[in-house]
């Protein structure tokens, strides 16, 4: 782990480029006609938007200055997450059944604690926000519950910040590997986290301002869940009546992922969701 001494885009970004090198990735063979298919209607989209936009000498050696910052600064995880990578979970979506997925973003980390099925996931003790409760149940497409499955969850806090990219927070706060009851079930005690604002003071922050769009993911939980001999989803759950929610900078939201917590008279406010995994 990396050591920081505030919360900047320059802290995080390092940080999420450090764990995405990290990941035990296969190297992708790719055959030449398909990366050059690929690499020539990307270009092709560039020389389109200069022609279309008559794009001078000094613009095109911002944008340079601009990609160079964007490496310098370790955004290239959250930039690509952010304004790609809902398209290739698009296109993997068409060849998946079950509970829908979304994008995982920047921020996931592995191997963190795993937890019963009733569990409170790891957090400060004065950790700020209102108590949520997600209950569930994991199930085969065929209604087959199952037992031992892994509900890895991890999400912002109140402050809309995440554990592990925030110098400030604990390590593995609000993150957790919930393992699912002998009926497949799970109850997740935890802090209802905060819309995500991407860092206003980095590269990424810098076009979004420059652009006049806005910065803002709405409040979200992630979720990795996987069960022997299925397919893992990774999704996103996110909140009724939450800012951002027709907005997401990072077009992630689908209707199909919106809890309606309710209030259960003591301050908890509690949503169920139930996951249906395909098989592998
Ligand atoms: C996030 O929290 C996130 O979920 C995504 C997809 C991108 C940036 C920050
Ligand atoms: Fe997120």
């Amino acid at each position: 782990t990396t050591v920081q001494d505030s919360p900047t885009a320059a802290g995080s970004g390092a940080n999420a480029s450090q764990n995405f090198k990290a990941k035990q990735r296969s190297e992708a063979v790719v055959p030449p006609e398909r990366v050059s298919a690929a690499v020539t209607a990307v270009l092709q989209g560039v020389h389109t938007a200069i022609r279309e936009h008559q794009v001078t000498y000094p613009e095109f050696q911002a944008a340079k200055a601009w990609l160079m910052e964007v490496g310098e600064v370790g955004e290239w995880p959250l930039f690509m997450d952010v304004f790609v990578e809902h398209v290739v979970e698009e296109v993997a979506a068409s060849s998946q059944r079950g509970t829908k997925g979304t994008i995982e973003g920047p921020y996931y980390l592995p191997d963190q604690v795993r937890l019963a099925s009733r569990c409170e996931l790891p957090h400060r003790p004065d950790e700020k926000g209102t108590p949520l409760v997600l209950s569930g149940q994991v199930r085969d497409l065929d209604g087959t519950p199952l037992a031992g499955a892994e509900v890895d969850i991890w999400h912002a806090d109140a402050d809309g910040y995440y554990s592990g990219f925030a110098p400030h927070l604990p390590d593995g706060n609000l993150r957790g590997v919930v393992v699912t009851d002998g009926s497949g079930r799970f109850e997740i005690r935890t802090v209802q986290p905060a819309p995500y604002q991407i860092p206003t003071d980095g590269p990424t922050g810098k076009l979004i301002e420059a652009a006049g769009w806005h910065p803002w993911r709405p409040a979200h939980l992630h979720l990795m869940v996987r069960a022997d001999g299925h397919r893992t989803i990774t999704t996103q759950l996110y909140f009724a009546g939450g800012e951002w929610l027709e907005s997401d900078v990072a077009e992630a939201t689908k209707p199909e992922l919106i809890l309606d917590p309710v209030d259960d008279g003591t301050g908890v406010r509690r949503a169920t969701y139930d996951f249906e995994l395909e098989p592998a």
